[in-house]
């Protein structure tokens, strides 16, 4: 028997069965209840930040990189609708985030009062959620609570989508039973599955040219393993996606690279367009995975496993898991043979001379410290610098590559570090670092040590891209590094590649604070990948 609890007691046991191992929360009046719980019950330990939408961000990296849910804790209306855009951003990737959000108490609602922090309606948040949310529920009711709690927690794993849980503040001390185990995915259909599987071997088997696409969902459930036998049993060509990059790095299967479309490697894109049966796993169908192609790929002749379901052609299984798909796959294919994993070009060498800093230094310094030093864990905001973070060897990126939100960056390295213990090296703008920055002052409470390159044209660049006459695209010249000291770290100011070497050894040295090096970059240069990305969809307008 578990412990006499109460609902907020009974809830965070329910998180942390779940995999959950921390907490992300700002607390305000309609949580504070909750919040108390939070800390004096010490179930799981809670990181305060200073905005909202850091709260959601770091709560979002922390789940990608362990690929279990994490938590954003936040009162009613002004903290849980400042955290509408990470949310949604999570949602979109795939990440597993439980919202939690203080609620007006069931005695608030029958004042005839309005209440502050109240939109239009009083479920006016629980609406806006749904939108972002795969599951959501206010627990209002402790006798029913457990089951709901259960019900909406094992959707957030079993869907590996955010969901969003109300906790009215006088419902946090009522008294609640034990919340039921967590509940394994819903199990396939064996005939269906069996059909299915076939049908895709049936498939590749008839193919001139097959090619393997994997995307994040192969890391949302953790299915790394499974498919690099699957690539080693298929043996066809594997590649991944701009999100999926990172997946099967180092293994040994027949890996190509990241399929771009004109913005990448012209002979993964050739191989990948021309493939007359592409095997898509896992795989979000976004226009930054595959719009920036010229060629459009005929989706018809795909197989398309996503979101519990496969699309062959014209026709769809319904209910078939990933996980169960690619066990079956594997169970009927013989044992494979292991490939040389290839040999990926990632630049390297980088003189440390007078020369100016461009982002491809910058990777290729990032290059160099990593075959030097350890490997850093990397989390990169939306910006040139994510296009940049392409040319770094690196397994474990992550990124808001397909709802491409800015503010993303610097939480989520906290949100990393929180969550493993290591040292991130977190890839910034100038622009985003202006919205979310800041959260560095609570790196000193934490013992947080981040590497910070932040990638200071003075520009809103990627804009700037398509639309050089507009002059909102200039920003100014702040001094970051400067403002390290005042906000509990160290600054570098870097101009030159032997100014970027440089600050990046005595980085690595000084643990002891979070490192800003603020990396000096003229307008308008910019990353190789930014750049073809950039030409190709201006080529790709210019033929409408
Ligand atoms: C929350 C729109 C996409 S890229 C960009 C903007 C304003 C400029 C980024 O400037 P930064 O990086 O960070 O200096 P760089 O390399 O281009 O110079 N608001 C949000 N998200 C997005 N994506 C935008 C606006 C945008
Ligand atoms: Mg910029």
């Amino acid at each position: 028997m578990s412990p006499a609890s109460n609902l907020a007691q009974s809830l965070l046991r329910a998180l942390k069965a779940r995999g959950v191992a921390e907490i992300f929360g700002i607390p305000g009046d309609f949580a504070l209840p909750l919040f108390k719980v939070i800390e004096e019950s010490k179930i799981l330990p809670l990181y305060t930040l200073s905005h909202e939408p850091a709260v959601g961000f770091a709560a979002d990296a922390a789940a990608r990189f362990h690929t279990r849910p994490s938590v954003a804790a936040v009162t009613y209306g002004a903290g849980a609708l400042n955290m509408v855009n990470p949310i949604a951003a999570a949602y979109s990737e795939k990440s597993p985030v439980v919202v939690l959000s203080g609620g007006p108490g069931l005695a608030d609602r029958s004042t005839g009062l309005l209440l502050h922090h109240q939109a239009k309606h009083l479920n006016s948040q629980f609406e806006i959620y749904k939108e972002v949310t795969c599951d959501q529920a206010i627990l209002d009711d402790p006798q029913r609570a457990p089951q709901v709690m259960a019900r909406v927690l094992d959707n957030c794993v079993n869907q590996s989508r955010p969901v969003y849980l109300e906790i009215p503040r006088d419902m946090v001390g009522e008294s609640c039973g034990p919340v039921p185990r967590p509940a394994p995915m819903q199990a396939a259909d064996k005939d269906a599955l069996n059909a299915c599987a076939d049908e895709i071997l049936a498939r590749i088997q008839e193919a001139r040219s097959p090619v393997l696409v994997v995307d994040v969902e192969i890391r949302r459930f953790a299915l790394e393993t499974q498919v690099t036998q699957l690539c080693r049993k298929l043996g066809i060509p594997v590649v991944t996606t701009f999100m999926g990059r990172g997946l099967l790095a180092g293994q040994k299967v027949p890996f190509r690279g990241t399929y771009m479309g004109v913005a990448g490697d012209p002979d993964v894109t050739q191989l990948v367009e021309s493939s007359d049966c592409l095997l898509a796993l896992g795989v979000i169908l976004s226009d930054t995975n595959f719009g920036v192609s010229e060629k459009r790929i005929d989706l018809r002749r795909s197989i398309l496993a996503c979101d519990g379901q496969v699309t062959l052609g014209y026709h769809t299984y319904a209910n078939i898991p990933l996980p169960a798909l690619v066990q079956a796959l594997n169970r009927r294919l013989r044992k494979g043979r292991t490939y040389t994993a290839p040999a990926l070009n990632y630049p390297r060498g980088l003189k440390a001379n007078a020369d100016l800093v461009t982002p491809l230094a910058i990777a290729t310094a990032v290059n160099d410290l990593f075959d030097r030093a350890e490997r850093l864990p990397i989390a990169a905001d939306m910006g040139d610098c994510l296009f940049t973070a392409l040319d770094i060897e690196n397994t474990s990126l992550v990124a808001p590559g397909y709802y491409a939100t800015m503010g993303f960056g610097v939480p989520a390295g906290l949100g990393v570090q929180a969550a493993t213990g290591r040292r991130p090296l977190i890839m910034v703008g100038d622009g985003a670092f202006q919205m979310t920055g800041w959260e560095l002052i609570n790196c000193r409470r934490y013992g947080w040590n981040p590497i910070v390159l932040l990638f200071n044209n003075a520009s809103w660049e990627m804009l700037r891209a398509f639309q050089p006459e507009s002059k909102f695209n200039n920003l100014d010249d702040i001094r970051y590094a400067d403002l390290a000291v005042g906000l509990g770290g160290r600054g570098h100011r870097v101009h030159t590649c032997r100014d970027l070497v440089k600050a990046l050894g005595a980085s690595v040295k000084d643990k002891s604070c979070f490192q800003l090096i603020e990396i000096m970059l003229p307008r308008g240069v910019m990353s190789r990948t930014l750049q073809r990305y950039v030409d190709g969809i201006k080529r790709m307008r210019a033929r409408k």
